[in-house]
């Protein structure tokens, strides 16, 4: 398996699930402004939506999106969802809570265009989002127990996010949550390989 990634972008969820699942992959880098991929190839004839992740399976199929791409890796490792029944699902559903609720609500923080009541909304919008996944956290090292499910994958990245680029004093478990995590093997790994260090 390939994954598309650019440093820091979303994709550093997928990075992170695929060191975790112990699966086989490599990685592209992809110029987001000139969409051209390390190997010089044009990103657009890969992934048309012109974004990453993609994920390029064994037999060359391009898999995008993260909850689609974050579903499969835990399918195919067994690893990082539980296979079947509601906790199956509850994973899901807190995925997809993560990608459509928390990170489309980082658009007005990551467009230079924005005007800063827009920003400021998007910060107070995107609290109230995390306030319910700490709540979920609640006392455990997790958001599902133990051990990193697909969503905490995510939801790291978009701690990364909040801290970083939007400046946000995040609420205490979710820091402490986040400081966890950062710590990692699986973690540490996928941000040594972008180049990145934590906020
Ligand atoms: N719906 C997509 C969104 C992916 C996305 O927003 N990717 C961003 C990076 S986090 C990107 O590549 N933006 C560059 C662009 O759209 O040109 C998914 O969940 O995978």
């Amino acid at each position: 398996m390939k994954l598309y990634f650019s440093p820091g972008a979303c994709s550093l969820a997928d990075h992170i699930a695929l060191v975790e699942s112990g699966l086989p992959f490599t990685t592209e880098h992809v110029d987001l402004k000139s969409k051209i991929t390390a190997d010089g190839a044009d990103y657009r004839l890969i992934n048309p939506k012109g974004y990453v992740p993609a994920l390029e399976l064994e037999d060359g199929e391009i898999l995008t999106e993260n909850i689609a791409i974050l579903s499969y890796i835990a399918a195919e490792s067994e690893r990082l969802s539980p296979p079947e029944g509601i906790a199956h699902w509850r994973v899901l559903e807190t995925t997809a809570y993560i990608s459509t609720e928390i990170h489309k609500a980082f658009k007005p923080l990551l467009v230079p265009s924005a005007g800063e009541e827009a920003k400021a909304q998007a910060r107070a919008l995107l609290l109230r989002r995390l306030v319910l996944l700490a709540d979920q956290l609640g006392e455990q090292p997790c958001l599902f127990g133990q051990h990193p499910m697909i969503a905490d994958c995510y939801l790291f990245v978009m701690l990364m996010w909040a801290k970083g680029r939007a400046g946000m004093t995040l609420p205490p478990p979710l820091e402490a949550y986040f400081q966890r995590l950062g710590q990692h093997p699986s973690v540490q790994q996928a941000l040594e390989e972008e180049g990145l260090t934590l906020p």
